[in-house]
């Protein structure tokens, strides 16, 4: 406990410094991390509250953060409040997770107004988490009142001007360039010639459709241009290649009968919004967590066989929106 001191100066020097700063805020200690991928939460408690001592600590847990594990901690007993998530999450080996601990509760210890600790749980940023800032609201509880760490900045408000911030992690995307993309958590990469085709996925079709997305990024390592020309899923009658486009101020989509040009040392994302592949005359519906086989066919790379996981419905683009599932007219 008494090497605790020095670091404890040493939070008070800064807090000098950072000047007229009444409180040192509760902070994640890493401040950055990718939808879908683990993170591991550690709360930085730098004081009690206003002179008194923390008996008690609560993080709240936001939709999208899943399989939360909280860490042992040596004099503090830990409860969790479990509950039913906002909807079915992918995990890892085709696992969904539907509920899972929304509050963790530290509490039986005891860290005076001058110590510091830290709070720690593991979790898994779900793959279709918006870029942005993700906050845990965190209240402790003192021996004299309590110190509220909730605040959340409205939309364009500068998240500094709050007195209590709530501790935040900025959420990067899985795929840069399709933020409201659901690609299920892990990437999985194929190779043909000087093509890489990067982490394929699908999309679970409602009852009856027969018509469902194919999305993955293609990268072209090689010194000519090559084209993604066609290609094929058993569970489906036909495979094109479209694109989306505005005309006349409404996006629509159509096909590429050329295929799709993937010039040297350019990558191409396909996106429920941009170019994708439609998979026509579906023969079953898709089901979440389920992998669809399939091959592609490059212009000059030749035939490759790569596999589609299957993420929820819709994937967090608005259904029946032109970046949805809005395929019925073709
Ligand atoms: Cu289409």
């Amino acid at each position: 406990m008494m090497t605790r001191l020095a670091g404890t100066a040493t939070t008070f020097a800064w807090m000098m410094l950072a000047g007229g700063v009444a409180f040192a805020h509760v902070t994640l200690e890493t401040r950055e991390a990718k939808a879908g991928t683990g993170y591991k939460a550690v709360l930085k408690v730098p004081h009690g509250c206003d002179g008194s001592a923390t008996l008690k600590v609560r993080a709240q847990i936001p939709e999208g953060v899943i399989a939360v594990k909280p860490m042992m901690k040596p004099g503090w007993q830990i409860e969790t409040v479990k509950g039913a998530y906002g909807k079915s999450y992918p995990y890892y080996h085709g696992v969904q997770l539907t509920e899972g601990v929304k509050e963790i509760v530290w509490s039986g210890g005891k860290l005076p107004d001058d110590f510091y600790d830290e709070f720690v749980f593991a979790s898994f940023l779900a793959g279709d988490l918006p870029e942005g800032r993700l906050y845990f609201p965190v209240t402790q509880e003192c021996e004299t009142g309590e110190a509220r760490w909730t605040d959340i900045p409205a939309q364009g408000q500068d998240a500094h001007a709050l007195k209590f911030p709530a501790p935040a992690v900025v959420i990067l995307a899985q795929h840069k360039g399709h933020g409201a993309g659901a690609a299920p958590a892990a990437a999985n990469v194929y190779k043909v010639g000087s093509i890489t085709i990067e982490a394929p996925w699908s999309r679970a079709t409602p009852g009856g459709a027969k018509v469902a997305g194919g999305y993955m990024k293609i990268t072209n390592n090689g010194k000519e241009p090559d084209r993604l020309i066609g290609g094929s899923v058993p569970v489906a009658g036909r495979f094109e290649i479209h694109e989306m486009a505005t005309e006349g101020g409404v996006m629509t989509m159509r096909e590429l009968p050329k295929g799709l040009e993937i010039k040297p040392g350019q990558t191409v994302e396909l996106t429920p919004g941009g170019y994708h592949i439609m998979f026509q005359e579906l023969k079953s519906g898709l089901k979440q967590g389920q992998t669809v086989k399939g091959t592609l066919v490059f212009e000059k790379a030749g035939k490759v066989d790569v596999e589609y996981r299957v993420g929820p419905i819709g994937g967090g683009a608005p259904s029946g929106g032109a970046a949805g599932g809005g395929h019925s007219h073709h």
